[in-house]
């Protein structure tokens, strides 16, 4: 009996089309669990989601950038997005609330050329 051949559905995205990095970061008390620690840069897909008891915001700088980039203060059980073009290099995330950050509320992101 033969196995029956598997069809491959490659259809390859072309460069200009390419789907945004997608990063999950989960909130807790107190600390950020990251879904992955590296992404490729480009468009990228942030999502934070809050499974902790208190609120929570997540703030994001490349090392040597200038820019922040921002997901607003998020209530328990709630999420928020943010969409941006990364470019390579170490990012910093952390929470801007309170002192959630000295309390161990901070994380790395390497972004990949
Ligand atoms: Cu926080």
């Amino acid at each position: 009996m033969r196995a029956a051949l598997a069809v491959l559905l490659a259809a390859l995205p072309s460069a200009a089309g390419l789907p945004p990095a997608r990063l999950q970061v989960t909130a807790l008390e107190f600390e950020y669990r990251l879904s992955r620690t590296r992404i490729v840069a480009g468009p990228a897909f942030v999502e934070l989601v809050n499974l902790g008891e208190d609120e929570h915001d997540l703030r994001m700088r490349r090392v040597g950038g200038t820019r922040t980039y921002l997901i607003a203060g998020t209530l328990p059980g709630d999420r928020g997005e943010l969409r941006a073009r990364l470019l390579a290099g170490r990012f910093r995330l952390w929470c801007s609330l309170a002192d959630h950050a000295a309390r161990g509320m901070r994380a790395e992101l390497q972004v990949v050329p």
